[in-house]
């Protein structure tokens, strides 16, 4: 897979990745006034342990109890030219039997052409598509299910909700998505710029977590499991494939004993696949590791060292 098959938009003369908008925005609502209405076993999560954005869905549908509620199929790490695949043998498409995820995408818009990303929230019923956009998705298993889920767990309350928002914009823009721009650029100019950011950041969210718990409130919401899924992949793949080597996770005292406490908690630990993680990334941009060959470091990561936060 060569840079250019990655969505290039204007900013393509500056050499900046540009993240393609996702195509299906509808909503799962528990009163059904969306048009889809939340029932158990209709509704199933296509995903990529791989993917940071595909984890998140994964650990908020294991965090509300909808292992049950809500199926999910799993896409194998490598990727080509042809998109997000099932290998028949550990990923396989149960519902259908596909052999590639864009099926899922032609059968909710014959006309697709754009790429084909994962998370994707499938409807059984109606065949189609309800949305492939995980700051929606994780909205949605966060509340609409509460009648078959967890609904003691919430996490974005109403209360907290602007403040999330902002420190999830901050977020993508400044961690989730910089490291991909650094990693993607075409030019040392936006290298530079995204390479900035990522390391503007860090210092000050390690920071403001030296100060409080989590990012918002006294309480774990979206906004820690947003940064947590970049967290967790940076020291293993970003630091060294991406370029973004100013620092490792490990030398921020705040951000590392963060990072390994939400890791500890019960049913986040399954949810992270080193081995997919490494395996995507290091050999599927072959413009950034044309030989494929995974590094076999770091040795020094132990997620299971006390954390002594609290
Ligand atoms: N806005 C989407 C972005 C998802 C996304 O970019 N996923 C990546 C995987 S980490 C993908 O599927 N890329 C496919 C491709 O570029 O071919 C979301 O957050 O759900």
């Amino acid at each position: 897979m060569t840079a250019r098959s990655f969505q290039l938009g204007a900013e393509a003369t500056r050499g900046e990745f540009v993240r393609q908008q996702s195509r299906f925005r509808d909503w799962v609502t528990a009163d059904g006034s969306s048009g889809f209405p939340a029932e158990p076993g209709r509704y199933h999560l296509y995903v990529a342990l791989a993917c940071p954005w595909s984890h998140r869905t994964v650990i908020v549908r294991q965090l509300k109890g909808l292992s049950d509620v809500v199926g999910v199929s799993y896409l194998h790490p490598y990727r080509d030219e042809r998109g997000w695949a099932f290998d028949g043998d550990e990923c396989v498409d149960e519902l259908h039997g596909w052999e590639f995820l864009s099926a899922a995408y032609l059968a909710s818009d014959p006309t697709y052409e754009a790429r084909v990303s994962v998370p994707v929230l499938w409807d059984r019923d109606t065949g189609r598509i309800v949305s492939n956009e995980s700051a929606d998705i994780v909205r949605m298993l966060n509340c609409e299910w509460d009648e078959w889920g967890d609904a003691s767990v919430d996490l974005y309350p109403e209360e907290l909700r602007p403040e999330i928002d902002s420190v999830n914009e901050y977020v993508y823009a400044n961690v989730n998505n910089a490291v991909y721009m650094a990693g993607f650029s075409e030019t040392q100019k936006a290298y530079d710029r995204a390479y900035r950011r990522v390391f503007d950041a860090l210092p000050a969210l390690d920071a403001r977590l030296g100060d409080s718990r989590y990012l918002v409130g006294d309480t774990i919401t979206l906004a820690d499991w947003r940064l947590w899924v970049t967290l967790v992949r940076f020291d293993s793949v970003y630091h060294t494939h991406f370029r973004c080597n100013g620092a490792r996770i490990v030398d921020f005292p705040a951000l590392w004993g963060y990072t390994r406490e939400l890791y500890q908690l019960p049913g986040v630990a399954e949810t992270v696949s080193m081995e997919q993680i490494k395996r995507h990334y290091y050999t599927t941009h072959d413009m950034l590791n044309p030989k494929r060959i995974i590094p076999a470091g770091p040795e020094d990561l132990d997620f299971w060292e006390p954390h002594g936060r609290g």
